[in-house]
């Protein structure tokens, strides 16, 4: 870590509201001419992109029967990539699909998805995290409210907001199945969240986060200035979406299950360095620092 004072400092005794420090767009010397102008400007400000029926329906039938493969085989395996719901013992997320299984990389690869990263980030990019997420009918638990960024700047050492996210939905998301909702243009805004990291956080958070996630009032400021939105869709859509952008989403209890992959892409740029919040670096399988 540089003698730079942290611009984004968070874990600590109070909340706060902090305009973010960098760009959201960097430049256009990645043109590849996977976005529109038009949809480049959307992302700049509302810091997310839906791409509905981006796979064809062959890509998506593939799609489907590759990830009921993975949940198949997981069933039964405790390899620490595997998150279990905290009430069960129903699979939550599949993490470092992009590093242990052939399929998943190579879509993680896919040069479509590649592209339109480097055309939003301004440069190469590498994988920082991916991960399956299942939000099984019924019992499928939320992801309560909280920037991404926030985490892997506090947890990983991520040092800017240059970063974003890719989900390729896998199932239908409606809005029964407790989709995503995003707050657009939260990203605008980083929340620093109360409380100091616990030792090993992840093993509790990836199952039911408590620390990193903002106070009542500054999600209540969020969303008077910002709204709430669920970009739902069929199976096949992308949404593309920003590393500090406020999202969350609610438990399942309908019984059509929800299942998306998240694929993080980091600028080459912002390699992660010491975790800001002063904890040991999580695992490899959750922040690629190799
Ligand atoms: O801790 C993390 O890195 C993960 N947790 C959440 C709730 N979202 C982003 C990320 O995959
Ligand atoms: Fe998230």
């Amino acid at each position: 870590m540089s003698i730079q004072t942290d611009p984004y400092v968070s874990r600590g005794s109070r909340s706060q509201i902090i305009e973010r420090q960098d760009p959201v767009v960097y430049g256009n010397s990645r043109d590849n001419g996977f976005l529109t102008r038009e949809q480049i400007r959307f992302y700049d400000e509302n810091g997310f992109l839906f791409l509905p029926d981006f796979f064809s329906p062959n890509e998506i039938q593939k799609l489907q029967q590759e990830q009921d493969r993975l949940w198949m085989d997981n069933q039964h395996h405790n390899d620490p990539e595997i998150i279990r719901e905290s009430q069960s013992d129903l699979i939550r997320s599949i993490f470092a699909v992009h590093r242990n299984d052939p399929f998943f990389s190579t879509l993680c690869q896919d040069s479509r998805l590649v592209s339109m990263a480097q055309e939003i980030l301004g440069s190469d990019v590498y994988i920082h995290q991916s991960r399956i997420n299942f939000k099984s009918g019924f019992r499928g638990k939320e992801f309560y409210w909280h920037s991404d960024f926030e985490t892997w700047h506090a947890e990983d050492g991520m040092p800017r907001m240059r970063a974003l996210s890719i989900s390729i939905a896998l199932t239908e998301n409606n809005l029964f199945n407790g989709p995503l909702m995003v707050m657009p243009g939260s990203h605008r805004y980083f929340i620093s969240c109360v409380g100091a990291t616990p030792k090993n956080h992840y093993q509790e958070s990836l199952r039911k986060q408590q620390y990193g996630i903002p106070d009542d009032d500054s999600l209540t400021f969020l969303a008077r200035q910002c709204g709430i939105e669920m970009p739902t869709g069929s199976p096949g859509s992308l949404l593309l979406f920003d590393c500090n952008i406020m999202h969350g989403s609610s438990s399942n209890i309908s019984p059509y299950p929800r299942s998306n992959v998240f694929v993080v892409y980091n600028s080459v740029e912002n390699r992660v360095e010491a975790p800001f919040a002063g904890t040991e670096p999580r695992p490899e399988y959750i922040a690629t620092r190799d």
